[in-house]
């Protein structure tokens, strides 16, 4: 078993449009466990940050501006292969070939508004759990129900 922990961000449209609980609640339904979250506006700064990775792309500057048009919820969420769980449930980048049932799939259709944001691997998700996340913020908690979702609980 390979524990793991992402970054997820509801972004500004998920926020603007009322959808953090829609998108929590498949997260948490998965079996993923929580151990951090916050409700912020990302600064510019911080965004060209998280967003280093893409700034050759054509589409950094809108995605940047994107991401900051708005507040977000930050979250951090653990649990068996955690990176590639979350980014099944969120679905493929751009909405339109995005599964129903996943989140893009459901609630999007341009992928500029993809609704969400999940870590790719682990160094990127190490990377960005600790630009948003200090170590204190994090909650190392023990579930109840641990041993229904992870057969070695
Ligand atoms: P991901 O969010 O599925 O990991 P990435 O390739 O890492 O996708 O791209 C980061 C974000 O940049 C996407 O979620 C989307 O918001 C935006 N993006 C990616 N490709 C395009 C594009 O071709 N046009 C506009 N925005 C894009
Ligand atoms: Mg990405």
């Amino acid at each position: 078993m390979t524990v793991e922990r992402t970054l997820i961000l509801v972004k500004p449209d998920g926020v603007q449009r009322g959808l953090i609980g829609e998108i929590i609640n498949r997260f948490e339904r998965r079996g993923l466990k929580l151990v951090g979250m916050k409700f912020l506006q990302m600064s510019p700064e911080l965004a060209e940050t998280h967003y280093a990775v893409h700034k050759e792309r054509p589409f950094y500057q809108s995605l940047v501006e994107y991401i900051v048009s708005g507040p977000v919820v930050a979250m951090v969420w653990q649990g068996h292969d955690a990176i590639a769980a979350a980014r099944a449930t969120m679905g493929t980048t751009n909405p339109v070939q995005a599964a129903p049932g996943t989140i893009r799939g459901d609630f999007g259709l341009e992928i500029g508004r993809n609704l969400v944001h999940g870590s790719d691997s682990p160094e990127n998700a190490a990377k960005e759990v600790s630009i948003f996340f200090d170590d204190v913020e994090l909650v190392d908690w023990s579930r109840n129900t641990e041993s229904w979702i992870s057969e070695s609980a």
